[in-house]
């Protein structure tokens, strides 16, 4: 029997004194723009963030994670920045952030901030500078000559055929300094070039600004995109970028090439590893153990290398599987092979991750089903290592309807195309948080929102499942009290397919409960048998009941048969301790 307690999934270690705070944490997204507006102005803001604190710390989180609060134009809301040091007016000051800081110290809440190098704003005075050719700033961004156009000689077309994230070609023309610069993302977001040693101590000195003011770490976006192929190497260009073949793709879309030039290049994992070094000064200077997350959409090998290795640390890269390979009708196997997958790979002594959503997807409750809230809200929590929720997991919020007229998302009005924009558009994710049922769901007293608050908000809201006698919301928070079992922390970890519908999801830790979450699938009710799980004991209690488990928290049962309600999501622990030989 003990051979199960041989497939240990390894957490990390403790090491030195330092409270390893992240192993096993609850990472709480917040989006500043839509959580909630303190001046009426229908753009949330820094102090509305301080003004909820006490709602995340009664759930249970550990650190929140914001969205960008920098100076910036906001073409790509705050995706694209001025000046990293600053904060932007419509979501404060300075003097508000450190109020926040502090807040949420007191509160025992952590903060970690979002670090987008992967390009400035057009207006950062780096940029204005480097058209102006300035000596300390001409290297700064990724210029090049313009390719005479072979049927207009006279005109100077783009480098090469790089297509922006965005769509249509990479390369901008600046008159001023009469070249291209290179914008991966929108036409205001000129790439930083990371090969010019300055740029890389600069924004390692915007990091330890940040982390000066107290800051627990940092999520760095897009990190795949940060480095492009090396002109010394193509004998001072840069090269096109195959064809990919994707069908129905025109030369204007991104998916139209193989981005072989432009992404993933190994120069990326130095600089992850880098920037750890600096994190790592700071959690000894701090005794405060600093996270650093990574955003790439890569392919499983090259994500897994952003973990690090033996001779350097590196980042926690976010586990995305959830939301690339699951959907409303995935099975248990579908969903066992997800978790496997991302447990089998993960290099020995890592920290996992699950993530249901965030401000570039379709929101949980619309991806998965409204009946799969509590399902996949369950597993984030009760899987080893971090949870990320993304602000309205917790209740439930689905998309929003965003018509064209309402449409931001500088991705979604790129297509120019009232009819198919939506297939584009992050807006839906992005809609305001519901609090309550009054006017603009509480998010804010002014007139309007910056985006149109979702229809659904009277129903789905912080106050209304809070007085419900069951609700997402409840389960969330009980699950989020699971985490902090023992065995949840830091317990063996095995995941069973039962049948078509039924996954178990054990953890076990010598000389504590076992804690096993249950869920069925199905739209009817199944009795489930657990003896196959042996090292489970019989008598078993509810710890969290889902919003459509007839079982209530408290309820005993034994392991021969649990009845599932349609749709339920359940936590049970043992009465007795992990574990005793089986009977
Ligand atoms: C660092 O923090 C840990 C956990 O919070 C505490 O136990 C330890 O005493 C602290 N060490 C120092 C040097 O302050
Ligand atoms: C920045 O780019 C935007 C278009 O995205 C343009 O309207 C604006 O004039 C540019 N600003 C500068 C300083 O180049
Ligand atoms: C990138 O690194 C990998 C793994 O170390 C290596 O196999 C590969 O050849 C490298 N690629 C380039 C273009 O240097
Ligand atoms: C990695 O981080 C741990 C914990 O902060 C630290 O003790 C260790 O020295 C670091 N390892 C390296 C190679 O820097
Ligand atoms: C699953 O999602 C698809 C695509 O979003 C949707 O058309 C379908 O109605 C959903 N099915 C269920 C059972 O929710
Ligand atoms: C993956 C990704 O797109 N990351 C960010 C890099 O910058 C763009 C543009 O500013 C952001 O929208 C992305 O979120």
């Amino acid at each position: 029997m003990r051979k199960i307690l041989l497939l240990v999934i390894a957490t990390a270690a403790a090491v030195s004194g330092v409270d390893e705070w992240w192993h096993s944490a609850v990472i709480y997204q917040i989006y500043p723009r839509s959580f909630k507006d303190s001046n009426g102005d229908g753009i949330g803001d820094i102090n509305g963030i301080t003004s909820k604190l006490p709602y995340l710390k009664d759930i249970g989180v550990d650190a929140i994670w914001l969205s960008p609060i920098f100076l910036s134009p906001m073409f790509d809301f705050g995706y694209d920045i001025t000046d990293y040091k600053k904060i932007a007016p419509e979501y404060g000051t300075m003097e508000d952030f450190n109020k926040l800081m502090a807040e949420a110290k007191k509160l025992g809440l952590r903060v970690v901030l979002d670090y987008v190098i992967n390009h400035t704003s057009n207006d950062s005075e780096w940029f204005i500078k480097s058209t102006q050719r300035d000596p300390n700033y001409a290297d700064y961004y990724i210029w090049a000559h313009g390719k005479p156009d072979p049927k207009n000689p006279d005109y100077l077309g783009p480098p090469n055929n790089w297509v922006s994230v965005f769509r249509k070609s990479a390369w901008e023309y600046n008159v001023q300094r009469g070249q291209y610069y290179l914008h991966q993302f929108a036409v205001g977001q000129p790439d930083l070039n990371f090969r010019n040693a300055k740029v890389v101590e600069e924004m390692k000195d915007v990091l330890r600004f940040w982390l000066e003011k107290g800051v627990s770490g940092i999520r760095i976006d897009a990190v795949n995109h940060l480095y492009e192929v090396d002109p010394a190497n193509h004998d001072g260009h840069y090269p096109d970028e195959p064809l990919s073949g994707a069908p129905g793709a025109t030369p204007e879309d991104y998916n139209y090439l193989n981005h072989i030039y432009t992404k993933d290049q190994n120069e990326t994992y130095n600089i992850v590893y880098d920037l750890k070094v600096i994190l790592d000064q700071y959690t000894e200077k701090q005794n405060d153990s600093k996270i650093m997350l990574t955003e790439a959409y890569a392919d499983l090998p090259k994500i897994m290398r952003y973990y690090g290795d033996k001779n350097r640390n590196g980042s926690v890269p976010f586990n995305f599987f959830y939301m690339t390979e699951l959907t409303n009708k995935s099975n248990a196997r579908d969903i066992k092979m997800a978790i496997d997958k991302w447990m089998t790979h993960m290099p020995a002594g890592k920290v996992a991750n699950w993530v249901n959503g965030n401000h570039d997807q379709s929101r949980l409750a619309s991806k998965f089903g409204v009946d799969r809230v509590d399902v996949m809200n369950m597993l984030a929590l009760i899987l080893p290592g971090i949870t990320i929720t993304y602000q309205g997991e917790e209740i439930g919020m689905t998309d929003g309807h965003i018509s064209w007229k309402d449409t931001k998302d500088p991705q979604a009005c790129n297509t120019e195309d009232p009819v198919n924009y939506y297939k584009s558009s992050r807006d839906p994710a992005r809609t305001p948080f519901h609090w309550d049922a009054t006017a603009n769901a509480g998010f804010s007293t002014g007139s309007s929102t910056w985006l149109p608050v979702a229809d659904n908000y009277q129903t789905v809201n912080v106050a209304v499942e809070k007085a419900a006698a069951k609700s997402h919301f409840k389960f969330y928070k009980e699950v989020v009290a699971v985490k902090r079992l023992p065995a949840v922390r830091s317990g063996d970890l095995e995941v069973r397919a039962l049948c078509e519908n039924v996954i178990a999801v054990a953890r076990y830790l010598p000389g504590h409960p076992v804690v096993v979450g249950v869920i069925n699938l199905f739209d009817a009710e199944i009795p489930v048998d657990l003896n196959s799980i042996h090292l489970l004991p019989r008598d078993l209690q509810v710890e969290a009941s889902g919003a459509y488990c007839k079982l209530e928290k408290g309820d005993k049962v034994q392991k021969g048969k649990v009845t599932m309600s349609p749709h339920c999501a359940l936590v049970l622990s043992s009465t007795q301790n992990c574990c005793a030989a089986p009977k």
